[in-house]
């Protein structure tokens, strides 16, 4: 379709979708209902487009991305940048007296996902959109979203993030393509909802299907009639559940029936479609793989493999063998991470409760590897180590790694930790299953759309906008620096700078210095992320200034954005930790302003493009060999924010790309950590190390207040005491805290160099192309899901 003839009377079909939101006519109606109806009237022009390109995609090979997370942000600028429409809705938007800026922040994010791995799949949505690529993402409908962070007296509280309460009108509910998933206990429908995703300059529009759980019967009218009315909405309220949170808790046994049952549901509808779309295709199973892919994002959507045995052979009559064959050629698994959560695993008990006919597969599948293992030599150790169903337990990544034709880190150093331990054992065996796909993001999202300024700065430079979509063509400037382009980069990060600190002023009211150095932390708050290490250097820094009040640092703003999991104690402590810090040090005179403590609540997609924008410092600190990959690393470079980083998940490839004059690298490596690990005390450390017992003593001397809870009495006991299984200092705060003050300290100094600053910058912008997430979904288009781009 041609822009012109998208764009054409823009108005008057804005205008009729605003009227028909709200009832009234443009004059009386509210922001919310005008994104409504601006974005009622995106879905409109693209509706003949969608159509097009899910036909066109049932006839050739396809790919499935299953993924319990999608964490899409806010739909409507992405979309009216994609289709050339942003000029055709302002000029709308302001013909009815109306701003775009403001409308846009009408819209929730639409937070389906935790953190990385949940973005990860949007960018990647994104990237196979405008490349094309013949995908379709499977999910679920959370009724709530990640829960909101609310600080309360520096505590994070949870409140539930009710993101649909409002028409939201970027999804399409397909109440007659709904299927049915059974479970021993309970029979529901799945009723599908599609978001269109557009790609940047192509008519494709690609589609992520989310399912809703509903009851077959609203009610049961009998109990209802004989005004027993709670037991006539038990089974509604129990199917309802199903789709109500993302990722309940599962700390009780009940929670995790909830988990397993989610996991099934999704994996159910989307398999019982994918076969019947194939069947309707192609009229047989028996070419089935080569049809069709599935990526497994992670170990939620493992079940998705005995689901499909048990569809090919109890409802299309295939044998195990023929079966399974198909299904060991059609899945790939994606591994996220080398923490215990990587090795999900469920009770027995509750596969046999909820679906015990999958479970008898599963156990099938087990005789059979255990069979095929004894046959190759291995001894019974190993096998019971590796089997599907072990000591209770359903080992969900084995069964990935067993029947999947490819296993992929997302990063070169995780690619390499998986096979050498945490998959060690797998990669003995199958090697050749294993491939490294690094992870990258979408420069549309997070260059062209979050930052304006730049990314004309860069169609200025090169001379059109074709590193929109490909941004490899940034690296032939990367040695075309001049002064000219140093200052207006510094101009571009300054005005960036204002409005952050014009948007956080408004938000929480707190005001900053767009002068100072922006150092930011964004991220899911986890220990071996280490935002601890980030604050307890602010808080060595804060007595450096308090011993000698006229000492000449640089002005700094140290931003913070980050939730931790409801039940993560220590996470949570470290919150508050945060939140006291800034309360000392934003309010001390000594302090003069110089040091600013910015947490930005409830961090999500939407404030993460008004901070990156903004920022000079990238804090990537995690402890070497823990963080798979990181992707807000990748984000902050190709937005000229320079790295402050240990040698670990994708900072090992920033640090290739630009080399090390262009980033500050400190710490402990990850090969190194083992030998040091053996000697390391970290009292000895906090004796000696100047300024770190002063610092780690503030946390429990009265200088910082937890307000009696012992929480900063726990985090200071776990950086110098064992308790039993975990040793002192697990993340190694403490070892690297000289290492990463001394680097810290250089880089606040290097700053005053402006144009030497800008230079950094710029490399790290022009070499940030292999960060992109059309080169890795060109990879595994090319590698593991075998298809070609399929345009309309
Ligand atoms: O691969 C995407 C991201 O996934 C995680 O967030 C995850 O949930 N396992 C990892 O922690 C990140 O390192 C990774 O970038």
């Amino acid at each position: 379709m041609e822009d012109k003839r998208m764009a054409q009377d823009f108005k008057g079909a804005a205008e009729a979708q605003i009227r028909a939101v709200s009832g009234r006519p443009t004059s009386a109606s509210t922001p919310m209902e005008f994104w409504q109806g601006l974005s009622a009237t995106v879905v409109d022009r693209i509706a003949d487009n969608w159509h097009a390109t899910t036909e066109k995609f049932k006839a050739g090979r396809r790919q499935h991305y299953l993924s319990a997370e999608f964490l899409m942000g806010r739909a409507l600028l992405n979309n009216l940048l994609n289709l050339g429409l942003v000029e055709e809705a302002e000029k709308a938007t302001n013909a009815f007296g109306m701003n775009l800026t403001d409308i846009l922040e009408q819209e929730p994010d639409a937070a389906l996902g935790n953190g990385g791995l949940g973005r990860l799949a949007a960018c990647f949505l994104d990237s196979c959109a405008t490349q094309d690529l013949p995908v379709v993402g499977y999910g679920i409908l959370y009724r709530y979203g990640l829960f909101k962070q609310v600080f309360s007296n520096g505590y994070q509280t949870e409140t539930p993030d009710s993101w649909m309460e409002e028409e939201y009108p970027f999804i399409v509910r397909h109440q007659e393509e709904t299927r049915f998933v059974t479970y021993a206990d309970l029979k529901v429908r799945a009723v599908p909802y599609d978001l269109p995703i557009t790609g940047y300059g192509t008519d494709n529009v690609g589609t992520l299907r989310l399912w809703k759980a509903e009851p077959i019967e609203e009610f049961d009218y009998a109990a209802f009639n004989s005004q027993r009315f709670t037991d006539a909405i038990v089974d509604r309220e129990r199917t309802m559940d199903i789709s109500r949170v993302l990722y309940p808790n599962d700390s009780t046994y009940e929670g995790k029936v909830l988990r397993v049952r989610q996991q099934y549901f999704f994996c159910s509808a989307s398999l019982q479609e994918i076969v019947e779309n194939h069947l309707t295709q192609h009229g047989t199973l028996a070419n089935f793989a080569e049809y069709n892919s599935i990526q497994l994002n992670d170990t939620h959507p493992v079940l998705a493999i005995p689901e499909l045995m048990r569809l090919l052979m109890d409802e299309h009559g295939l044998g195990w063998e023929k079966a399974w064959d198909i299904v060991s050629k059609t899945f790939a698994y994606t591994n996220h991470t080398v923490l215990a959560e990587a090795l999900e695993t469920w009770e027995i008990s509750i596969f046999d409760r909820l679906f015990p006919r999958v479970m008898e597969i599963v156990w099938e599948i087990d005789r059979r590897f255990r069979m095929e293992m004894h046959a190759m030599g291995l001894d019974e150790g190993r096998i019971n180590y590796m089997a599907p169903v072990s000591n209770g337990l359903v080992h969900m990544a084995w069964i990935a790694c067993y029947a999947s034709f490819s296993i992929n880190g997302v990063a070169a150093l995780h690619t390499e930790i998986i096979k050498r331990e945490t998959l060690g054992e797998w990669h003995a065996i199958w090697p050749e299953k294993f491939n490294n796909k690094t992870n990258g993001v979408t420069p549309r999202r997070w260059l062209n759309q979050c930052n304006p300024r730049l990314s004309a700065l860069l169609t200025e430079v090169t001379g059109s906008d074709a590193w929109v979509t490909d941004l490899d063509v940034l690296a032939d400037y990367a040695d075309k620096g001049t002064d000219e382009i140093y200052d207006r980069l510094n101009e571009i990060k300054y005005a960036n700078k204002v409005a952050f600190a014009e948007w956080i002023y408004k938000r929480q009211g707190i005001e900053i210095d767009p002068e100072a150095i922006f150092d930011v932390q964004i991220k899911r708050l986890h220990e071996y992320k280490r935002q601890l290490l980030n604050i307890m250097y602010v808080i060595d820094l804060y007595f450096r200034i308090k011993e000698n009040p006229k000492l000449d640092v640089p002005k700094r703003v140290f931003i913070f954005g980050a939730k931790a999991a409801p039940g993560y104690v220590r996470a949570k402590a470290i919150i508050k930790l945060i939140n006291e810090v800034g309360r000392l040090v934003n309010n001390d005179a000594d302090v003069d302003g110089r040091l600013k403590v910015v947490f930005v609540e409830n961090y999500n997609v939407s404030p993460a493009e008004k901070i990156i924008p903004a920022a000079d410092v990238s804090e990537q600190i995690s402890t070497a060999g823990k963080e798979a990959s990181g992707t807000s690393n990748m984000k902050f470079m190709m937005n000229g924010a320079l790295t402050l980083g240990t040698l670990d998940g994708a900072n090992v490839e920033i640090l290739e790309a630009v080399g090390a004059d262009n980033a500050y690298i400190f710490g402990a490596k990850e090969e190194e950590l083992p030998e040091l690990r053996r000697t390391y005390d970290p009292r000895y450390q906090y004796e000696t190390v100047p300024g770190l017992k002063r610092v780690l003593d503030a946390f429990t001397d009265g200088t910082l207040d937890d307000g009696n809870t012992g929480m900063f009495h726990d985090l200071r006991w776990s950086l110098l005491n064992s308790n039993g299984w975990d040793p002192a200092d697990v993340y190694y705060l403490l070892g690297d805290f000289d290492a990463y003050r001394t680097a810290r300290d250089q880089m606040a100094a290097d700053y005053a160099d402006r144009r030497h600053w800008a230079q950094m910058c710029w490399q790290n912008i022009t070499l940030s192309g292999r960060f992109s997430s059309d080169r890795t979904i060109r990879d595994y288009a090319r590698e593991v899901w075998k298809i070609e781009p399929t345009k309309i």
